[in-house]
């Protein structure tokens, strides 16, 4: 099983099919579905957030490669390109910063603790400095992003456990401390990833490739002694110059950014930038996180043309358009996708990794939970293992939440069964029906 492997192109395709189709069939509705259209071509927009003081504000600097301000810092705001159109829907409670150059080329960021600003949101970083406690798991929760549109950070990680002045590396600790956060494939968790980053370092690496004096902080750096560092520290007399390093790149620039100082500004940029995290931060953002929030909107957006049948002139024709049956792989795994965040939002979190695993399964044998190479006929049991199991539970006391996620799911796997039992059977079946036929 591969996390969400239905490439992006593939459910952008989707929507825009049925946006031209429902265009065509309705063009009374052009005025409602053209934003749709916009929005589905815009980058994933992520909601920066966390608990206070963990270093949101720093971290929106280092990701847009803009200020944040000091002021007006509670005002809701949306950072997007400046090279792409204004982004489309955004209340006027919140502020829209447009920022030239690449940062913001294939992500958007939302800060702001406003529930507008989670609205204008795909997906969301949640930032904490130490273990994530009750109240973050219900600030998740009503985040609604579910587990895959989410993405833990530990902040500050130049300051974990004992920070700087203990004898292990904050930095690998904090690291270590991620990966262990981060859940295995098909468990319950309120996250899909979790990624140690410190703000500040990211920063610093910024700062000191266009720092005009990067020299003689070069300078000052190499020269610190950890020893006598710890001491000055501990006595609390600090010197102006060495205020100013600790201010800019922390405990942990000043005690162990000297070898990379030595080399000047290139490599103490690059060391900064490395140890900040914020690369492995980026990965995630542009690959899996990406993803989910892209699978997010593109439901929201079919949800949205559902509404319009309200709207329509013809409401018919714009019927035939939803309801044309779809044999595009990407159309169920839209279709159920946001029932994981549902039911994560509603504290289902067994339920919402059940339907995580459908959506993540690229084949029928993966779908059966059986390794590459299983016996057919091992496929078709398994599969109908599985929907006896998910019709078991809908025939019981279901809460509607579940109910709706199980029913969708039980129609996947009732096409999945019938397609293993045609394999076993050596029936060809129409290509068209195929789960994951492209
Ligand atoms: N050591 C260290 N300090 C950091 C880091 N990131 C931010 N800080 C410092 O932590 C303090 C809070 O940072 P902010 O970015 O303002 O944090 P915030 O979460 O926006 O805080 P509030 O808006 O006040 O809730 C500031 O003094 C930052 O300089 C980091 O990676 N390491
Ligand atoms: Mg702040």
């Amino acid at each position: 099983m591969t996390f969400l492997t239905l490439p992006a192109a593939a459910v952008a395709a989707h929507v825009d099919d049925f946006l031209t189709s429902a265009t065509a069939a309705c063009p009374d509705l052009s005025g409602h579905l053209d934003p749709l259209r916009r929005l589905t071509a815009e980058p994933p927009r992520v909601l920066v957030t966390g608990s206070s003081g963990t270093g949101i504000s720093t971290l929106v600097e280092a990701l847009t490669g803009t200020p944040y301000p000091e002021t007006g810092g509670t005002v809701a705001t949306v950072y997007s390109s400046a090279d792409r159109a204004h982004p489309t829907g955004i209340p006027d409670t919140v502020q829209v910063r447009r920022i030239p150059g690449a940062a913001l080329a294939d992500l958007t960021f939302v800060v702001g603790d406003d529930p507008a600003a989670t609205a204008c949101a795909d997906a969301v970083l949640y930032l904490v400095d130490r273990e994530p406690l009750p109240a973050d798991l219900a600030a998740l929760r009503d985040a609604g992003f579910g587990p895959r549109g989410t993405v833990l950070l530990v902040s500050r990680a130049d300051e974990f456990g004992a920070g700087s002045l203990g004898s292990a590396d904050p930095v690998e600790d904090a690291r270590a401390y991620a990966r262990s956060l981060t859940p295995r494939p098909g468990t319950a968790s309120s996250w899909s990833a979790s990624v140690a980053v410190s703000p500040l370092l990211a920063v610093a690496g910024r700062s000191v490739a266009v720092d005009p004096d990067a020299a003689g902080r070069c300078a000052r750096l190499a020269s610190y002694r950890p020893a006598a560092v710890s001491a000055t520290l501990l006595r609390g007399e600090v010197p102006a110059g060495m205020a100013t390093d600790l201010d800019a790149t922390g405990t942990y620039g000043v005690l162990r950014a000297g070898a990379a100082a030595e080399q000047g500004p290139a490599t103490l940029s690059e060391w900064l930038t490395e140890r900040s995290g914020v690369g492995d931060l980026r990965s995630e953002l542009l690959g899996p996180l990406a993803q989910a929030a892209l699978l997010r909107r593109a439901a929201l957006v079919l949800e949205q043309m559902e509404q319009l049948r309200f709207t329509a002139e013809d409401p018919a024709a714009l019927t035939a358009v939803l309801e044309r049956p779809s044999s595009s792989p990407a159309a169920w795994r839209i279709r159920l996708f946001p029932e994981t965040a549902r039911l994560a939002a509603a504290g289902m979190d067994d339920e919402a990794a059940l339907v995580a695993r459908v959506v993540d399964a690229d084949s029928l044998t993966d779908l059966a939970r059986l390794p590459a190479g299983a016996a057919a006929v091992d496929v078709v049991n398994g599969l109908r293992e599985q929907l006896r199991t998910v019709n078991l539970r809908l025939t019981g006391f279901t809460v509607p939440v579940v109910e709706a996620a199980y029913t969708a799911v039980s129609v996947v796997l009732r096409r999945a069964v019938a397609e293993a039992e045609a394999v076993l059977g050596g029936i060809p079946t129409a290509t068209e029906h195929g789960l994951w036929e492209n």
